[in-house]
């Protein structure tokens, strides 16, 4: 048996984690360190649930058939990087209907102003001509997703910190008007990595939906080549000093130390020894180069066997919405009844 027993024969159950990413745009080197890694580093300890949230993407349109793909893309890229599909439950989030009708539920306890406050839909719908509604309700599907498997830590980037806060408030919400049902989740932000700047501008984040300008993102698939010559333009100051900063006027070179540090593990102290000899940004650029391409190697190389077998991937997305289903359906239905519907 995993889980312990405490003295009063209560199971304690392992801390459970649910975390998920649109399979919109390009999968890029901030998901990578800011996410995925350490849902990776953190599997074995703990229960997690990890999701490729497509409803959420169509929050935006999209093109029907590059979703698709995309979707069983993603799936082989969590795979690709070390998701183990014994330890984790990785499934497709239109797969298990309760993320929908508990999105539903959630709605009803959630007031509007929670929703307008939100920055990154004032962002996007800034973006955008035509704003659909489940732009603004993107928070509160995001909200079910968590609470419904009484998750109790979110591996995200900072930029979803806020949606987070939201989702206990919602729960705490719900718990206070029908009674303890959910548990509230905490945001795991990493130290380093948690905000990985574009390489042809530092002052914003690196984003899938900018991962088409060239020079903006490394690619996780980027073939070698191509991870050296966006590191070659990347941008830097004129100070000429390589050095960890909170200046933005440096904010390229320290973007470019925070990749080498997280993919090393090394210290600052270290990494800066590590540069100590090095001939200017050039070398300094090469360096991060080298070892970005090392660790998306063996990621490239994984996933293009994983991507060539449709059938063996279907499998394990199966086995993931199946166990997510278990755990998810059962607490829509003690939801419904809470708020008074006749379940059936
Ligand atoms: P968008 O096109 O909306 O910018 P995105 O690139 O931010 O998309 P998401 O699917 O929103 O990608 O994010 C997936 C995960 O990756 C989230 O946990 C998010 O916090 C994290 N993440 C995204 N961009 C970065 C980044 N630049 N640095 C660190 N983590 C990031
Ligand atoms: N909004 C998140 C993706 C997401 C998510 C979640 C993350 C949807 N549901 C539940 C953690 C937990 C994003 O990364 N853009």
């Amino acid at each position: 048996m995993d889980d312990m027993t405490t003295a009063n024969q209560t199971p304690a159950r392992r801390p459970r984690v649910f975390s998920g990413m649109q399979p919109s745009g390009a999968f890029h080197l901030g998901n990578y360190l800011g996410a995925l890694k350490q849902w990776v580093q953190g599997q074995d300890e703990k229960e997690n649930f990890f999701c490729i949230v497509d409803l959420h993407s169509l929050t935006v349109q999209q093109d029907p058939a590059a979703l698709r793909q995309r979707t069983r893309e993603f799936a082989a890229m969590y795979l690709a990087a070390g998701i183990n599909p014994d330890r984790c439950s990785l499934f497709i989030q239109s797969h298990v209907a309760a993320h929908a009708e508990g999105c539903w539920l959630l709605n009803c306890v959630t007031p509007l102003g929670w929703l307008q406050k939100m920055t990154q839909f004032k962002d996007k719908a800034a973006r955008q001509e035509s704003v659909s509604a489940a732009l603004l309700d993107y928070p509160v599907l995001m909200a079910a997703d968590i609470l419904l498997y009484d998750a109790n830590e979110v591996p995200v980037g900072e930029d979803q910190k806020q949606h987070v806060e939201l989702a206990r408030n919602i729960g705490e919400r719900f718990n206070h008007l029908y009674g303890e049902t959910f548990a509230i989740p905490e945001p795991m932000i990493p130290k380093v990595g948690a905000r990985i700047m574009g390489l042809d501008d530092a002052s914003r984040k690196m984003s899938g939906s900018n991962a088409h300008i060239r020079g903006h993102a490394v690619r996780l698939l980027d073939e070698p080549k191509e991870i050296e010559y966006v590191f070659k333009r990347a941008v830097t100051d004129s100070h000429g000093e390589i050095r960890f900063s909170d200046d933005p006027e440096r904010a390229g070179v320290n973007n470019l130390l925070g990749i080498y540090k997280v993919i090393t593990g090394r210290s600052e102290e270290q990494v800066l020894a590590d540069f100590a000899s090095a001939r200017g940004y050039g070398d300094l650029k090469m360096r991060v180069a080298e070892v970005v391409i090392e660790e998306l190697g063996p990621i490239r190389e994984r996933y293009h066997q994983l991507i060539a077998e449709p059938a063996e991937l279907d499998r394990l997305l199966a086995i993931g919405a199946e166990r997510a289903r278990s755990v998810a359906a059962p607490k829509v239905r003690e939801m419904m009844e809470k708020m008074g519907l006749v379940v059936a």
